[in-house]
């Protein structure tokens, strides 16, 4: 059962207790944003709750307030870094299918140019 709190073994747990470096583009009191050590896009950032929850699908079912703050914060990165108003995609990939390699939820904020069209 998850509970949010901190697993041993969790690298972006261990991104958000500084222990291991990244490059930190804003923090608040439940949620950590920082650079995507791959960027698919002119600007990549994460933004993932302080809270310990695989995916997006258990964090929302545990925390719809934490869940909210969530998205409210990659509106806040989109703003800080620049792309609010050209546009910006939030990405959570969710199980392995999708891609999802880090099982600590995380909001990928992707712009600073066009993106390739994604669907119909
Ligand atoms: P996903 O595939 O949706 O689970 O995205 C995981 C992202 O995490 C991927 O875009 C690359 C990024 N990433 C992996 N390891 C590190 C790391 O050590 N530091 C940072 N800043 N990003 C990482």
């Amino acid at each position: 059962m998850a509970d949010g709190q901190p697993v041993a073994d969790c690298l972006f747990c261990k991104i958000v207790a500084g222990e291991i470096p990244a490059t930190v583009v804003r923090e608040t009191e439940n949620t950590f944003a920082f650079k995507d050590i791959n960027p698919q896009a002119p600007i990549h950032d994460l933004v993932v709750p302080r809270a310990h929850y695989a995916d997006a699908a258990e964090l929302a079912a545990h925390s719809p307030e934490l869940t909210a703050a969530l998205l409210v914060e990659a509106g806040e990165v989109a703003k800080a870094e620049g792309i609010a108003d050209d546009g910006y995609r939030i990405v959570f990939n969710t199980g392995a299918h999708a891609g999802q390699t880090v099982f600590h939820v995380h909001a990928h904020v992707l712009g600073g140019d066009f993106l390739a069209h994604f669907g119909s």
